[in-house]
């Protein structure tokens, strides 16, 4: 192998995963380009700590502006990066939005999925050497009871999920038909302190912290009941890049094997605000979707044996860091609404 630098395409990589990714990549010496969808607002937040301007030497991430629903982007964006890895991260992820914006999700999702395929397929026809990653979800085994492995059936009860079905079954398809090295990832639920405000984990950490410091009322919740196999995004991207260096392209579960329900999320982080979540929490309608999936518990026992891999981060110590995050966001905004300053809490009536 040549010693200049790995180099490495992600799409979503402002999302929570991509810029896991990006700053797992970096620190092990790769050139990371990233796929930027044009917002009229600032979308690279997550990315802050790890972006230097390009003219600056020594500068290893760039980013492009592109987007899945657009394959000439994506095409662009291959030949100019020239990756030796393709990390498809972006997708539009949160499960009951999907049921307002099927159409939409169905087309980001899964024929987003396509349209990189297609490009990564022509690139490598090209004469390129190139390894692709698909982020599949533990959405895709729905109702399928746990524990779910790699030979669980699928069973999607989202237009999200149906979407990263077709995906998965796209990212096997073009591995079989045109032998191509191409990897799907089943990951289970992932957390950290940059997971969007309007998943139900961070969306607990952000209220009841913002609840403790008297900057909140209430916490508009769903269905309670339902369980999830919850770890740390930072752990669990390290799993993506293991299977991209395997000698030969596989699927595999990634989980950490434990199950909790919304309830122990609340139990667990309100002992650490030292609140009773039960004072604050109602039940708003609009957050329950019309198909739930009850029970999600990964078997990862083939992502532990053949990549070696295992979460680091416990349960009890995810939610203590997310507390721990939010509550430092929380007094930055009781600081700036005791000085007189007024205090919007993004969309909170959104969520
Ligand atoms: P996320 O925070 O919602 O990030 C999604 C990323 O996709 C963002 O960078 C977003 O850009 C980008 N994106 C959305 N639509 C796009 C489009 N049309 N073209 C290009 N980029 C687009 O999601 P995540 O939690 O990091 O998850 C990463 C991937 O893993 C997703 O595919 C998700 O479905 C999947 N997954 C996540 C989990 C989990 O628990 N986190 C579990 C299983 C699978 P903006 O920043 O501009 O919105
Ligand atoms: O945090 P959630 O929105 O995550 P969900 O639906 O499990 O999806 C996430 O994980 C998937 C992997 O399994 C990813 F593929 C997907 O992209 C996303 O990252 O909801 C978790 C549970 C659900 O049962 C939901 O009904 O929490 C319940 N919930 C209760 N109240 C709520 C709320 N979820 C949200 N988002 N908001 C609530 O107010």
């Amino acid at each position: 192998m040549s010693d200049s630098p790995r180099t490495a395409l992600i799409t979503g990589i402002t999302g929570q995963d991509g810029s896991f990714l990006a700053e797992l990549l970096l620190s092990k010496g790769y050139i990371v380009h990233g796929v930027v969808r044009r917002a009229s607002t600032f979308n690279t937040e997550r990315l802050d700590a790890i972006y230097a301007d390009p003219h600056q030497r020594g500068a290893r991430l760039y980013l492009h502006y592109g987007d899945v629903a657009d394959g000439a982007s994506l095409r662009k964006i291959l030949a100019h990066s020239k990756p030796a890895e393709v990390y498809n991260l972006a997708a539009q992820s949160h499960v009951r939005v999907s049921f307002d914006q099927a159409e939409y999700t169905a087309d980001v999702v899964g024929t987003g999925t396509v349209r990189i395929l297609e490009a990564v397929r022509e690139y490598a026809e090209a004469g390129n050497a190139v390894r692709f990653y698909q982020a599949g979800s533990s959405e895709m085994f729905g109702a399928s009871p746990p524990p779910q492995g790699e030979d669980t059936p699928f069973y999607p009860r989202s237009p999200y999920a149906v979407g990263k079905v077709a995906a998965h079954w796209f990212a096997k398809n073009y591995r079989e038909a045109y032998k191509l090295f191409i990897c799907n990832g089943i990951l289970f639920n992932h957390e950290s302190p940059r997971r969007g405000e309007t998943f139900v984990t961070r969306k607990i950490t952000r209220a009841l912290t913002r609840i403790k410091l008297g900057l909140q009322e209430k916490l508009y919740l769903g269905n309670l009941d339902s369980r999830r196999d919850w770890g740390y995004a930072g752990d669990f991207v390290e799993a993506m890049w293991l299977m991209l260096q395997q000698a030969e392209p596989d699927d595999y579960v990634v989980a950490t094997g434990e199950s909790h329900s919304i309830r122990e999320f609340l139990d667990i982080a309100a002992d650490r605000c030292k609140l009773d979540w039960k004072q604050f929490v109602e039940t708003d309608p609009r957050y329950l979707r019309p198909t739930e999936v009850d029970a999600l518990c990964g078997d990862a026992s083939k992502a532990r044996t053949k990549l070696g891999w295992s979460p680091k981060v416990s349960f009890p110590d995810l939610v203590a860091m997310m507390v721990e995050h939010d509550f430092e966001l929380a007094r930055q905004e009781r600081t700036l609404a005791e000085a007189g300053h007024v205090v919007a809490a993004r969309g909170l009536s959104h969520r």
